[in-house]
């Protein structure tokens, strides 16, 4: 064998030993800490396999029958099954709805939504970031246009009640009225209640606008029938495939075909938005389709589709609702005062603790989660809250009762932190100086009591990857 060849065939372990071990600390990194980020999750060993398998060679331009290259006779029937078990994971009419399941991921699925149905400088409006939505919903500030969305369209944010931290549909519709979005989103990151899809298509409807559902963090939730659908009510829906879903990183966009249908007030719409979706996904901002995630996607909906994986959904809602009330029990303040879905966002305002310092007295006990905006929080540089999901847990095995353990561990790192605060500074540099200096090994031995805890719950995957 040549050197060439020989480098070509070796494996990751015998290669690249630095790197490899790197991927084994991240494993080991994985598995002894809770992860609670709200989008995060562990798939599954078919979608890893599929990840890392001989599609990732291959160039497919174009749709399946209408390639740019040759060579696309299993791709095509790849993409077709991708394309099939979406629409089945979520019931879906293939008469009624297309679906195109290029998109490399969410940002570039909503980017290409835009590009499709709005003008450049048309209006759209989304749940503004500190209030919950995401940044490609619109997002920007007083002084700087953040989101690739606000520089290249319109957008104006709509906001959750400071007070109640609920979606405020009364304001939206006023807002609406005035401004006369194109597209409307419902959509959000951090937000830990269904939305009510019918009001928003009133409010669509009301003013001549689209509805589009950026569904990416509740589209297990949804598979899983344990929260209402977007479908019914809206134009187009985009997803990420990573999230509650427990596919690979990915995206998707679900889009209603050329049929008539009737709005809201009776008058007849003509959807058509399957050639202008397609060919924004390509050729108007992608390359050649990523057909390991692609075929990843369609494992992942066959998993969707079955009664283990509805089973999995009802126990993530029962986890966060364990969660809320655990944390409700401690004294804490939940943001809307409970959860309908896979997450609770805690204001630790009442508490006199921030978000980053919150995030990091976590971090340093093996709790992943991150600082988030609570509802009237002005900057998202400093906020109020952190976000804590269950996915991930509930995919190791966790019930409600272990979920109640994490409670205890999470309490007893905020009243740490809260002790380390009043002896250090006020800064987030200072309060991370001290915890180093000074609380060690309070911290080390409550770490220690998360690592034994979470080693009880192996993670999915193969073993050293
Ligand atoms: N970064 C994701 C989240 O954490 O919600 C959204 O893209």
């Amino acid at each position: 064998m040549s050197g060439d060849q020989e480098i070509l065939n070796k494996h990751i372990w015998d290669y690249d030993p630095e790197l490899f071990d790197l991927i084994k600390n991240e494993r080991k990194r994985q598995q002894t800490s809770l992860e609670m980020i709200a989008s995060e999750n562990f798939t599954s060993m078919s979608v890893i396999e599929c990840l890392g398998s001989c599609l990732t060679n291959k160039y497919s331009e174009g749709l399946p029958g209408l390639r740019y290259y040759g060579g696309n006779e299993y791709i095509d029937q790849i993409e077709i099954l991708a394309q099939k078990r979406s629409l089945e994971a979520y019931g879906l009419d293939s008469v009624k709805w297309g679906v195109n399941v290029q998109p490399y991921s969410g940002s570039p699925a909503n980017f290409a939504v835009y590009t499709a149905v709005v003008e450049p400088h048309g209006r759209i409006m989304g749940l503004d970031l500190p209030d919950g939505g995401h940044l490609t919903h619109g997002f920007m500030t007083n002084t700087k246009k953040i989101s690739a969305t606000s520089i290249f369209f319109e957008s104006m944010p709509y906001k959750v009640n400071p007070d109640s931290g609920f979606i405020d549909y009364d304001k939206l519709a006023a807002s609406a009225r005035l401004f006369k979005p194109k597209l409307i989103i419902a959509g959000i990151s951090c937000y830990s209640r269904c939305l009510d899809y019918k009001k928003f298509r009133e409010i669509a409807d009301e003013n001549g606008a689209l509805l589009f559902a950026d569904m990416s963090h509740v589209s297990g939730l949804v598979a899983g029938k344990v929260i209402p659908s977007p479908f019914e009510f809206c134009d187009i829906v985009t997803t990420t495939t990573h999230k509650t879903l427990r596919g690979p990183r990915a995206g998707i966009i679900f889009f209603r075909k050329g049929v008539k249908s009737v709005n809201s007030k009776g008058e007849k719409i003509l959807y058509d938005f399957e050639d202008r979706i397609n060919m924004a996904v390509f050729p108007g901002l992608q390359g050649g389709p990523h057909n390991h995630q692609i075929a990843a996607i369609a494992v992942a909906m066959k998993q969707a589709a079955t009664p283990e994986f509805q089973k999995y959904q009802q126990q993530v809602v029962k986890n966060a609702k364990a969660l809320c009330k655990g944390l409700q029990n401690h004294g804490y303040k939940i943001a809307t005062g409970g959860t309908d879905v896979h997450l609770v966002l805690v204001d630790l305002r009442p508490n006199g603790l921030s978000g980053a310092k919150a995030e990091f007295i976590l971090e340093e006990i093996n709790i992943a989660c991150n600082k988030n905006t609570a509802p009237g929080d002005i900057s998202a540089l400093n906020p109020s809250g952190i976000r804590l999901g269950t996915p991930a847990l509930t995919t190791r095995g966790l019930n409600e009762h272990d979920i109640l353990i994490v409670v205890n561990f999470i309490h007893k790192g905020l009243l740490l932190a809260k002790e380390i605060q009043a002896k250090s500074g006020p800064t987030v540099a200072d309060f991370k100086a001290t915890v180093i200096k000074n609380f060690k090994k309070e911290i080390d031995d409550l770490k220690e009591q998360v690592i034994e805890f979470s080693n009880k719950f192996p993670i999915p995957g193969h073993k050293d990857f």
